[in-house]
Order: C-alpha cells, then sequence, then structure tokens
C-alpha cells in the first residue's frame, strides 16, 4: 500500500511538469520580448496582447492586492492548456511563453467565486500570435 502510495505521488508530480514551461524563478533574457499584464477581480489589462509567432516571451502579471487569489491559464487554439501560474498576490509573477504558431490563444483565470468562475465574471483575454510578414494588432 505504502509503494502504491509513493508511486502515485510520483506520477502525480510528473504529471505536473509540462515539458513546454519551466517553472521555478524566471527571469527574463537580455533583448527577450517581454509583456506586461496587470490581473485584478475580475479583469486582464489589457485584454487582448500580440506576438510575432515563433519567438519565446515573458509575460509579467502585476496583480493588484485582495483577498480573491487569481492565476494566469493559457490554452491554445484547440483548447488545450499550455501554461498555467498561480498568480503572487500584490506582486508579480513571471511566465515563460515557448515559441507558439501563428493562431488565436486565449488567456484566462479558472478560480471561481460563488459558483462562478472567474473567466466568465471578466478575468480573459485574448493572445494574438501572428505569422511571420503579418502586421499585427
Ligand atoms: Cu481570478
Amino acid at each position: 500500500m505504502k509503494r502504491f502510495l509513493a508511486s502515485a505521488i510520483l506520477l502525480a508530480i510528473a504529471g505536473c511538469a509540462g515539458p513546454q514551461v519551466r517553472e521555478g524563478a524566471i527571469t527574463p533574457a537580455p533583448g527577450e520580448k517581454v509583456l506586461d499584464l496587470r490581473a485584478g477581480s475580475y479583469f486582464f489589462d489589457p485584454a487582448r496582447l500580440s506576438l510575432p509567432a515563433g519567438e519565446s516571451v515573458v509575460v509579467r502579471v502585476s496583480t493588484e492586492s485582495g483577498i480573491a487569489p487569481h492565476s494566469f491559464v493559457l490554452a491554445g487554439p484547440d483548447g488545450k492548456i499550455i501554461a498555467r501560474r498561480e498568480l503572487n498576490k500584490g506582486g508579480e509573477t513571471f511566465l515563460r511563453v515557448p515559441p507558439l504558431p501563428a493562431g488565436t490563444y486565449t488567456f484566462s483565470c479558472d478560480k471561481s467565486f460563488l459558483g462562478k468562475t472567474h473567466r466568465e465574471r471578466g478575468m480573459r483575454g485574448e493572445l494574438i500570435v501572428t505569422a511571420p510578414g503579418t502586421p499585427g494588432k
């Protein structure tokens, strides 16, 4: 039983580590593009970000202090989750986004409050990844 539990825990840990996004302290490399985003109850500002395809970028989320915990979840055009981070209240959270193919991605907060998700309350936005040679925005 103990052995079963240990392997179940190991599996759970392995399952959490996404192959594309490195967890832990992230600092933008020199010259690396940084996208700034503000988060709070219940918004992301700006609600639309754009980024050239195939470029790694660091998203810096400044979160307002408050009671409600928030998260940043990035999903692909197919709805598959690419990255997820808990946001630091009253502070900054850095998240590295791997180079992405062109498309419309969505970001949102997956927390909920009184039976409604923060996403439904307005904590969502779009990340437009533009193909090379396509004018952004
Ligand atoms: Cu939230």
